[in-house]
């Protein structure tokens, strides 16, 4: 069993920063569950260009307030507190946040540990993995 408190991993190497946003990845590749699962923070006027060509991901808001954009139809779903989308079709899209906004993020393949966001706005599928 693995059990992992997001205050204590906050203060590791689990938690990343990049423009816009910050992410603590509670479960990575090297867990072995075929998935990775994050805490992400949104920064409130983030405006994320995102393209995940190699990973699919899906992601629940537990607090906060903003958009995402579909590029490949041009819809535009509000994002509040209770909404999962999932990336089916990896699926190109720019996710905006009005307010700072808290995500649950799923990731299959699961991540390394170290990953942002290349100039596609996709992750490669190797990466640095973090130490425990
Ligand atoms: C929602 C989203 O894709 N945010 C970017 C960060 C990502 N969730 C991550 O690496 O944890």
């Amino acid at each position: 069993m693995i059990v992992r408190k997001l205050q204590n991993a906050e203060k590791t190497d689990r938690k990343i920063f990049s423009k816009g946003w910050d992410s603590t990845r509670l479960l990575l590749k090297n867990d072995n569950m075929g998935f990775s699962f994050h805490i992400t923070t949104i920064y409130q006027d983030a405006e994320l260009h995102l393209h995940y060509q190699n990973h699919l991901e899906s992601v629940y808001c537990i607090s906060g307030k903003g958009s995402i954009e579909d590029i490949a139809t041009g819809e535009v779903h509000p994002i509040e507190p209770g909404v999962m989308y999932a990336l089916d079709q990896h699926d190109k899209h720019i996710l905006r946040a009005e307010q700072e906004m808290k995500m649950a993020c799923v990731f299959n393949p699961p991540l390394n540990g170290k990953e942002v966001h290349n100039a596609e706005g996709a992750y490669e599928l190797e990466a640095e993995t973090v130490s425990d």
